[in-house]
């Protein structure tokens, strides 16, 4: 139904919240380049306002913003191709992100399991923005009329609400189809990379320690130190991908490996079935460094000139706000907003 009416398009965004890590990569701005070389019209955000979420020096938020675009156009992101900006820079995505508050359910909200999760048992400490996150998340995406939305694993629940938000406001407004329902895109074998100390933690910016996540920006030398103290089980590699089904820590190192080197992680199993982690590790990270140092060096090169980044984001705001403002004001019409004409 939605592809009748609204032409492919795709947005996505990472936050941040810290330095980019080898889960954003995989799980989001890899695929993100491949979906750019698919034709189809691609917006990458910087979201700085989700990123406020929780607390941020504000010297580092713009640290970290540059980071992330840094990330997006070493790894291939190429602003001639996508509309590449941060969040911030567009004012509209509050904008709509308000009336969506009016629009989502305190019920839909107090379902989220990343609220609940990042919030604990601290959640009257939490800010209002927090809870709200996924509201503004819906509008980051309905903003553009995306139809399509590349995200993790950890983000599904957010896409779905996104599509309930649509959903209520197209049948309360009388608009059927005026935003589209957008589904969420979850492929590859690194759709969830986990904690490399706890595989049933994901691998997050914002974990405790350090050694828990591979940064974009480490060199070699900690690349191959994280892998090598990264935690695994007795067994080492299996006759079968199957038989790491319970062994989630074997599981995720297998996954990471064939993400990077653009394997099926049957296939990772099959070439090392029988080896022990004294043997899988080094080649892990030997692969990781060899797609990653290209990468962190074109990033630190970006990171040098940060007022280029300023520019390619300036221009990346200038084209994103050119697809918004027309869809925000239809939105305001249908709300019953009174605006010039
Ligand atoms: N571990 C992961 N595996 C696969 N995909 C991941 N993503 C994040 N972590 C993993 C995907 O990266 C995109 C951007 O995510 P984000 O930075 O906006 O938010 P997040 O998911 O909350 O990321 P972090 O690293 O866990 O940040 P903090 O610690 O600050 O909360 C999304 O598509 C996400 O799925």
């Amino acid at each position: 139904m939605t592809q009748l009416v609204h032409t492919p398009r795709v947005f996505s965004g990472i936050k941040p919240s810290g330095g980019l890590t080898l889960g954003n990569y995989l799980g989001a701005i890899k695929r993100f380049v491949e979906t750019q070389e698919t034709g189809v019209e691609t917006l990458y955000c910087v979201v700085d306002m989700h990123a406020i979420t929780v607390w941020q020096d504000p010297a580092e938020l713009r640290t970290a913003t540059h980071e992330v675009a840094a990330g997006y156009l070493a790894a291939g992101i190429d602003p001639a191709k996508s509309i590449l900006f941060n969040q911030s820079q567009v004012s509209a995505h509050a904008e709509l992100g308000w009336i969506f508050n009016c629009v989502a359910r305190v019920g839909w909200m107090n379902r989220m399991t990343q609220f609940k999760e990042k919030a604990g048992k601290n959640a009257e400490k939490q800010s209002l923005g927090l809870y709200a996150y996924p509201s503004l998340m819906a509008a980051d995406i309905l903003l553009y009329h995306a139809t399509h939305v590349p995200v993790g694993e950890d983000q599904k629940q957010h896409v779905e609400l996104t599509r309930d938000i649509a959903n209520k406001f197209n049948h309360d407004f009388k608009a059927p189809d005026f935003f589209p329902v957008p589904e969420p895109v979850i492929e590859g074998p690194a759709t969830r990379v986990m904690n490399l100390r706890d595989g049933t933690k994901k691998m997050s910016k914002s974990g405790e320690s350090d050694m828990e996540r591979i940064n974009m920006l480490d060199d070699a030398a900690t690349i191959a130190k994280k892998f090598k103290k990264a935690r695994t089980d007795p067994d080492g590699i299996p006759e079968t991908y199957d038989d790491l089904s319970d062994r989630p820590e074997a599981r995720n190192l297998v996954d990471i490996y064939a993400s990077l080197a653009d394997k099926t992680p049957q296939d990772v199993v099959a070439e090392y079935a029988g080896a022990g982690w004294g043997k899988f590790k080094p080649a892990l990270a030997d692969v990781a460094v060899e797609k990653l140092a290209p990468i962190s060096d074109e990033m630190k090169r970006y990171m040098d000139d940060p007022a280029e980044i300023d520019r390619i984001l300036a221009v990346g705001g200038d084209k994103a706000r050119a697809i918004a403002d027309p869809i925000l004001a239809k939105t305001y019409d249908l709300v019953g907003f009174v605006r010039p004409k």
